[in-house]
């Protein structure tokens, strides 16, 4: 991994692919100047579910987002870069779309906080967890990229 640069995992949920905007959210993730290291289509189970969202296990959504993260295919990805943790937050926008500022995925895409499209870890340490509950380490790929000396200052 390059200097300054970490890891986070995204996701789009379910509604994003079931309404066709998964190319859209990778672009505005690569436009942001973040760099693919990994990614793969499945259908999470119960149990990678619960493990995913442990953190919210006590909460009265729960059994209603275990059932929606597992009714249809996730597309799930690791992206690297410069801040990257806190760079795709600010791109998501809020976890309810109804108060995330326009030009955020959520804030233009989405309008109900059950169907906000992605998900994307919130910290340094669940980035590292989240990564590794979804890929294994030969599923995360390093390359350089010759573009990112227009992206990054060296
Ligand atoms: P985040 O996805 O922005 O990190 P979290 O608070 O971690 O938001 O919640 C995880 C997911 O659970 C949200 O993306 C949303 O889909 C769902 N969720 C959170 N709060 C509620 C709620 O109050 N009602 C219904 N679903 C919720
Ligand atoms: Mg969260």
């Amino acid at each position: 991994m390059s200097q300054n640069a970490e890891r986070t995992l995204v996701l789009v949920k379910p509604d994003g692919l079931q309404r066709g905007l998964a190319g859209t959210i990778m672009s505005r993730l690569e436009n942001r100047g973040l760099k693919l290291v990994a990614s793969k289509l499945i259908h999470m189970d119960e149990s990678l579910a619960e493990a995913h969202y442990m953190a919210h296990k006590d909460k009265p959504f729960f059994p209603g987002l275990v059932k929606f993260i597992t009714s249809s295919p996730v597309l799930a990805m690791a992206w690297e870069g410069k801040d990257s943790v806190r760079v795709v937050r600010n791109t998501m926008g809020a976890t309810d779309p109804t108060k995330a500022d326009p030009g955020t995925i959520r804030g233009d895409m989405a309008i109900d906080i059950g169907l906000n499209l992605v998900h994307a870890s919130d910290s340094t340490d669940t980035a590292h967890q989240e990564i590794q509950l979804f890929f294994s380490k030969t599923e995360i790929l390093e390359y350089t990229r010759d573009i990112d000396r227009w992206i990054i200052e060296s």
